[in-house]
């Protein structure tokens, strides 16, 4: 489909390389059609170009909001090639064919970025309609059609439209209409989130639908503005109370994923404790023994619900790094829960609903500052996720990939024995490292993290770290550390850190720092000794040691064994598999092999 002289429309705002082109368009034999601006740039040049009202036989109106938006442009664009019953509504309409379309649009993003700040009107005004579907319709038409939406393609466009090969001509438009649609959907983006961030919180009636969420800054207090939006539905997360940052909407998204799936996997109510995108303690509902209950700070509550028994879980396992944490929680969070949450130093708690009472306790927490959200649990996050970093959009499948007992049946040690209750910590383990900033190693007992390496670069540091925090965490299960004479009124945050340096052991304090340590007991307790610790370490066994990707040496095996690791959970895929498990087999660890690698950022 051609006429007997191909003709192109040209509308560009930004006229950069304008005139070269309409030259070279017109030394091809290419008939040139212009809106306003453009139109009068080239006529003054001295080269022959008509106006686009010239086949519209309609002026430009409403002062330029219409301009090219007629069929007599639209339908020579769209009709498509080899079409008899396109090529016969042209004729009807006495439309001639359009072969190539030239547009770049209103500077909206340059005009919203001013310091000046525009008006919404002003702002308006540069939203782009008529240019949008001049490249839309181009792009769509591009196995006839070509479409240049940026003054630097113009010139290798000159050279494929005059040379004679097709296939080389056909691959340039295909990469034109490429350019063209992200075009029009980066312009429509921008617009979107304007008049989203203009019209944010704006929302009155409570069937009005909410798609976005102001966040106070981000990662930190200079990012400003900073939100959290779908472009789809419905944002699936509410703000009952308070204002999260952006942090806490990372930390939020990812302890709800966890516990939602480790709720699913196990059918237990599941709670986790996040801080800076990685969980410091992740557990199910498996009861308390008293010993910890004490260790957790929860012994005064009597009988937990299983809510509340996880979340004293997910909080007791590494007290330090759980100071302000974002909470994830699985189930309704009952009043027993919210009074656990009310006395500890928190950030927010996320989860799918909130018992009317336990609601109250938590909106007086932090001064009516604590951030309270509530997550619609039937939200189905989309396949593909997307972000952005330095500028350049990266894209992926999400993690759906689905944990089950399945995974864990590939046992390659010597001893294959995988105790029942062992199944769960396996799950609780490497669930936890599915949401764990990699490198990562989890050790896990009694349906809950006990230690988490988060974010090292190399694996044995992981291991290390995790089985640090392992070693801590048994020791604050030493009866000494239960029976450290605290004075009376000794807040919670002190107690654990007291209690952390007496783990850590307080021989390299200065003297200050000693005796500001020691101020806060009745009477200051005497070290732990080399032998109370061993003695105490070799009663930890039947733990759970994950990792998110292979071993590379045997020194990890070497270092979970003496955390107390009887089961390694991790991928195959190292040369030194074999050299791995052989050193498992000395220590009688059962090896479960997966063939998952769970890298998470
Ligand atoms: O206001 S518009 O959306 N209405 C239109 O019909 C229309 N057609 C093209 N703006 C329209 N354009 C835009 O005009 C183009 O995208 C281009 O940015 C600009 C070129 O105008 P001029 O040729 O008058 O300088």
């Amino acid at each position: 489909m051609s006429a007997s002289q191909p003709i192109a429309i040209l509308s560009v705002y930004d006229k950069t390389g304008l005139l070269d082109l309409a030259k070279g368009l017109h030394s091809l034999g290419v008939r040139l059609l212009g809106s306003g601006g453009t139109a009068k740039l080239v006529r003054e040049a001295g080269l022959p170009i008509g106006d686009v009202s010239d086949i519209t036989k309609a002026p430009e109106m409403l002062g330029g909001r219409v301009k090219t938006l007629h069929p007599a442009v639209h339908g020579g664009i769209l009709a498509q090639t080899g079409k008899s019953s396109d090529v016969e509504d042209l004729k009807k309409q006495s439309i001639e064919p359009i072969d190539i379309v030239v547009c770049n649009l209103y500077p909206f993003e340059e005009t919203i970025a001013k310091e000046s700040k525009p008006s919404i009107a002003q702002a308006t005004e540069e939203v782009d309609i008529g240019g949008v579907t001049l490249l839309r319709a181009a792009a769509k038409n591009h196995e006839r059609v070509w479409v240049l939406s940026d003054p630097k393609d113009y010139t290798k466009f000159l050279d494929n439209y005059g040379s004679k090969d097709a296939e080389a001509a056909k691959a340039n438009r295909n990469v034109l209409a490429v350019k063209a649609f992200s075009q029009t959907a980066h312009y429509d983006e921008a617009i979107s989130n304007y008049y989203r961030q203009q019209y944010a919180g704006l929302a009155s009636k409570s069937t009005d639908v909410v798609q976005q969420l102001p966040l106070r800054y981000g990662a930190n207090p200079h990012q400003k503005p900073a939100q959290a939006f779908v472009t789809a539905g419905e944002m699936p997360v509410k703000a009952l109370c308070g204002s999260p940052g952006y942090i806490n909407f990372l930390d939020s998204l990812n302890a709800w994923a966890l516990v939602r799936e480790l709720a699913e996997a196990t059918g237990l109510p599941a709670a986790a404790s996040f801080k800076h995108v990685s969980p410091a303690g992740a557990a199910v509902g498996v009861p308390l023994s008293d010993v910890e209950a004490k260790a957790f700070f929860v012994d005064d509550l009597g009988p937990l619900s299983g809510l509340a028994t996880a979340y004293a879980r997910a909080r007791g396992a590494d007290r330090m790094s759980s100071f302000g944490d974002f909470i994830g929680l699985s189930h309704p969070v009952d009043v027993q829960t919210a009074k656990i949450i009310s006395r500890e130093v928190s950030d927010g708690v996320i989860a799918p609903s909130y018992e009317p009472e336990a609601l109250e306790i938590l909106q007086k927490k932090k001064g009516g500052k604590y951030c309270v959200l509530q997550i619609d649990p039937q939200f189905q996050p989309s396949d593909v996720e997307t972000r952005t970093v330095y500028g350049v959009q990266l894209q992926q499948r999400r993690n759906d990939v689905k944990i089950t007992k399945d995974l864990f049946t590939n046992v390659v040690s010597e001893n294959k024995t995988v105790p029942d209750g062992t199944q769960l910590d396996l799950m609780v383990a490497t669930l936890a490292l599915k949401y764990t900033q990699s490198n990562s190693v989890c050790y896990a007992k009694n349906g809950q993290v006990i230690g988490l390496g988060a974010g090292q670069q190399s694996r044995i540091h992981c291991t290390r770290l995790a089985g640090s925090k392992t070693d801590n965490f048994w020791l604050r299960q030493h009866p000494r550390v239960l029976g450290l004479p605290f004075k009376k009124g000794t807040k919670r945050p002190e107690k654990s850190n007291a209690i952390d340096l007496f783990v850590e052991g307080t021989e390299n304090l200065s003297a200050e720092e000693k005796a500001e340590w020691e101020a806060i007991f009745d009477e200051v307790p005497a070290a732990l000794s080399a032998e109370e610790r061993k003695e105490h370490a070799n009663k930890l066994s039947g733990v759970v040691c994950a990792s998110d990707a292979f071993f590379p040496f045997p020194d990890n095996v070497h270092r979970a064994k003496r955390s107390g690791t009887s089961f390694i959970v991790a991928p195959g895929g190292s040369v030194m598999d074999d050299a791995c498990v052989a050193t498992a087999n000395k220590y009688n660890i059962v090896v479960v092999r997966t063939n998952l690698r769970l890298f998470h950022h």
